[in-house]
């Protein structure tokens, strides 16, 4: 007798690859670049000069953070400063160091969905800055947003660093942003940064170092799979290929087989087949201006209270009410 099984897709990760891989054209979700590997070599790219969203975030922090100050500080008791996507909080500790010299009264909730950064963060944080109280939290955005507006009361100020919002196209973005909005009280605060449209050039270089480390962040995609799911993928045969639309402010990513190829993933009892040049999307980075935030914003039903800008105007931190 001859016993097919079907695959138990029982993880996210599985179910999800599944559906990526199955599809016609071929896709996969970018949160699955970042384990330990993924979380490295993020690291590396916020440490390339082409990646410049990393620093004009930390010149506002440094810039504003008087001003940061004065809208989070409540004038009695303390609040919960919570980080979403907190990853290795380098530029979260520039406001974390001043609220600290100021007395300001919070507790910083770093969120990440990989434990490994967690880990790492908790621990750098209670060597340099060990006066501050950090309650760390793995897991998803929602579950842990859902868990302190039933069991909170005090203000709230969420973090969302980086533009990591774009990873989402418009609608799911709002989503994400009514989400947010549902958890948040009349007091608490969102504060966002949404990398701006600019010149496509510097974009493009952005995603597209030289030196081969978004090529090799994007392709751990691959390399998880094989790791984790049992996939064959030869990750030499396919090529990071980046593609900026000035028009919508979309940023995609993609891996490109090189030539024709089959890979099988045992887990997931699936044989796939590529064609020469056929395509894997893997990843979006939207780029935004004023008009786009404030259309977000207005969707979603929270108000813009104010914003702030690197000295290039690459890159902005909005803060947002309900
Ligand atoms: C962490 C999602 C903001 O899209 O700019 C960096 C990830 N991808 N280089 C981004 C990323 C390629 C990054 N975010």
């Amino acid at each position: 007798m001859n016993i097919t099984t079907k695959p138990s897709l029982d993880t996210a990760f599985k179910k999800e690859v599944f559906q990526g891989l199955t599809n016609s054209p071929k896709y996969l979700s970018s949160k699955y670049i970042y384990d330990a590997t993924g979380d490295k070599l993020f690291q590396d790219i916020m440490a390339l000069p082409e990646y410049y969203l990393t620093n004009c975030e930390f010149e506002i922090l440094d810039l504003h953070k008087e001003a940061i100050a004065k809208l989070f500080a409540t004038t009695t008791g303390t609040f919960d400063l919570i980080e979403l996507g907190a990853g290795d909080g380098k530029k979260t500790k520039v406001l974390l160091r001043h609220f600290s010299e100021k007395k300001i009264n919070f507790v910083y909730k770093p969120i990440d969905i990989s434990q490994n950064a967690i880990d790492q963060l908790s621990e750098k944080l209670s060597e340099e800055l060990p006066q501050i109280t950090v309650d760390a939290e793995k897991g998803e955005y929602f579950e842990v947003l859902d868990r302190l507006k039933t069991y909170r009361s005090r203000k709230k100020v969420i973090l969302v660093l980086g533009s990591n919002i774009g990873n989402l196209l418009h609608p799911r973005a709002i989503d994400f942003l009514s989400n947010l909005k549902d958890s948040m009280g009349d007091d608490d605060l969102l504060f966002m940064g949404f990398d701006q449209k600019k010149d496509p050039q510097i974009i493009l270089n952005a995603y597209n170092d030289p030196t081969g480390v978004t090529a090799a962040f994007n392709k751990n995609l691959l390399t998880r799979i094989n790791r984790e799911l049992g996939g064959n993928f030869d990750v030499s045969k396919f090529k990071h290929w980046e593609r900026y639309d000035p028009e919508t402010g979309t940023a995609k990513s993609f891996l490109v087989a090189t030539e024709a190829q089959k890979v099988t993933i045992s887990e997931l009892n699936l044989d796939l087949t590529f064609d020469p040049w056929e395509t894997i999307h893997t990843e979006i980075s939207q780029k935004y201006d004023d008009n786009v935030v404030e259309w977000l914003a207005s969707e979603s039903g929270l108000v813009i209270e104010t914003s702030f800008s690197d000295s290039k105007g690459y890159y902005k931190d909005y803060v947002f009410r309900k």
